[in-house]
């Protein structure tokens, strides 16, 4: 069976050829008939390696239905995602990147996605991410002993990771400064107000570093339920709002054509009617996701199946596939944040939090990949790029800038673009130390295979915790409509 993804490769590898002579066409299909057949062999690879189980365990439960109050509206969640703890159980599985990494073509194409740019996108913001790392001996802004809803797989200095100087870096932008979080500032700038995080395990982490941040000036109430976090800063009335949408679209696991029951199937075209539902009665939506686009699903436009990842339709239903994985990325970014931008009671900031790298060095998450021992920042130059991850990032970027322009109300967009700077924060993930266990593996084995390990997620206290940094300082600059940074 040939999947959609080597499909396109072929085909892109022909266009590009097309100009050259028919004796190297020849040459080219022989490749390609290579190329694909490689493809077949190393598919049940993929397949051993996908968390399966996971898959069919989890979206079993899919239909739950819950009733949830907000602002005295009785909302319907519509319970389409996992729990909480099955999402921390899958949390080490999330990227399988090295079958993903998709043609040159593609990544030429978007090449050009920066340049596009409006009014409601502040150029003014840009300076904020190009900066470098320094050591900063003041220390994080709070501990893991001072902060007590950290999730234990963040909780890296409480799992025994042996360093800790991770935790002193701060970031210095070119041209600017970034203030030290300052959580009375952040209360002030957002009394009677409510903000809201919306995305997957990565979304979490950024929120739970807020709050942490937050606790040391104040603890808030918490009134959230299973499906939804909800916290409440009574002093200035600030509310933090969490759920789950890892790929911000609808989407559902029913049977749909020739796709069975199980199979996730996701409407790149129709924005995830629950955060549809909050979102826009929020006056800061902060979206971080795109490490779920690897996971087996088809994807769909209008009601046709224009693409499939990690799943393969039956022989008489192949047919060729439209939409890559990364380009799913692209749409739904498009379309959720389309969504509230024309969304016509909307007024309010959402902050697009840019692909989150990882770290995973001479292999994926699956295939002995590693962070482990790297205990400091990399220097200028020593970042070794990565080209899913920087795919992923032009991807959401073009769709972000779509979205931008197909903007019909007074709300703002603006790109928190963390990608590069945290290219250099290989330091910065719990690797080995992601639960308590006291005899988890922590050291290569004697032949020198990594342990399992979590170079995906932040620390906390850890680099995450600049996230909020900048997004404070635009919560500020828009707010406080200064541009100048003068805590
Ligand atoms: C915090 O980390 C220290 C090690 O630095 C550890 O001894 C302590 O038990 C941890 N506390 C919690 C609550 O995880
Ligand atoms: C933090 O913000 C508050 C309120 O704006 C201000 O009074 C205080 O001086 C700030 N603290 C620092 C360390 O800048
Ligand atoms: C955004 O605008 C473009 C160009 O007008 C349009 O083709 C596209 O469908 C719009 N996107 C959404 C999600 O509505
Ligand atoms: C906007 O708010 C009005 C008044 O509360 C409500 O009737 C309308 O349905 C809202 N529009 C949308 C798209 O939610
Ligand atoms: C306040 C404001 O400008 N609202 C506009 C948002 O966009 C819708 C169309 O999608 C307009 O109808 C609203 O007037």
């Amino acid at each position: 069976m040939v999947s959609a993804k080597s499909r396109d490769y072929s085909i892109s590898s022909n266009y590009r050829r097309v100009a050259s002579s028919i004796a190297i066409l020849v040459v080219l299909l022989t490749v390609c008939v290579t190329w694909n057949s490689c493809i077949i062999l190393s598919r049940p690879d993929y397949r051993l390696v996908t968390p399966k189980s996971f898959f069919e365990a989890t979206l079993a439960e899919d239909s739950n239905s819950v009733e949830s109050h907000e602002g005295g509206h009785v909302i319907k969640l519509v319970h389409d995602e996992v729990s909480e703890a099955e999402v921390e159980a899958e949390e080490a599985a999330s990227t399988e990147v090295t079958e993903l990494v998709p043609s040159q073509t593609e990544s030429s194409e978007s090449s050009d996605s920066q340049t596009a740019s409006s009014e409601s996108s502040d150029d003014s913001d840009w300076d904020l991410y190009d900066g470098q790392w320094y050591y900063d001996s003041v220390g994080p802004l709070y501990t893991n002993n001072t902060c007590p809803i950290l999730s234990q797989n963040q909780n890296c200095q409480g799992n025994g990771r042996p360093d800790k100087e991770y935790e002193n870096w701060r970031w210095k932008p070119s041209h600017c400064e970034l203030p030290r979080f300052n959580a009375t500032k952040f209360l002030e700038l957002m009394s009677g107000k409510t903000i809201t995080f919306v995305g997957d395990s990565v979304a979490r982490n950024q929120m739970e570093s807020l709050l942490c941040i937050l606790w040391q000036v104040e603890v808030p109430e918490n009134h959230g339920s299973r499906l939804m976090q909800r916290w409440i800063f009574k002093s200035k009335s600030v509310t933090i709002l969490r759920f789950w949408s890892a790929w911000l679209v609808h989407h559902t696991t029913e049977p749909f054509s020739y796709v069975p029951d199980g199979i996730t199937k996701i409407h790149l075209d129709v924005p995830d009617e629950t955060f549809m539902q909050l979102a826009p009665k929020s006056d800061v939506v902060i979206f971080s996701n795109g490490h779920w686009f690897p996971k087996r699903s088809v994807y769909l436009l209008n009601n046709e199946i224009v693409g499939t990842q990690l799943w393969t339709p039956p022989p008489e239903n192949d047919q060729p596939m439209k939409i890559t994985t990364t380009e799913a990325f692209e749409l739904s970014t498009e379309t959720s944040l389309t969504a509230l931008a024309t969304h016509s009671n909307y007024t309010g900031l959402t902050i697009v939090t840019s692909y989150s790298p990882d770290h995973y060095e001479n292999g994926a998450w699956n295939t002995g990949g590693s962070c482990t021992g790297k205990d400091s920042p990399l220097m200028p130059g020593q970042v070794v790029e990565h080209e899913y991850t920087n795919i992923m990032h032009d991807k959401q970027t073009t769709g972000f800038y779509r979205a931008v322009k197909n903007r019909t109300n007074k709300s703002k967009l603006k790109l928190m673009d963390i990608t590069e700077a945290f290219k250099y924060r290989h330091d910065g993930h719990p690797g080995p130390y992601r639960n308590l266990d006291p005899n988890k593996i922590t050291k290569r084995s004697p032949k020198g295979h990594p342990p399992p390990q979590d170079c995906l997620h932040w620390c906390m206290p850890g680099p995450v915790d600049t996230w909020n940094e900048f997004m404070l300082e635009l919560i500020r600059r828009e707010f406080e409509g200064n541009q100048n940074s003068a805590f």
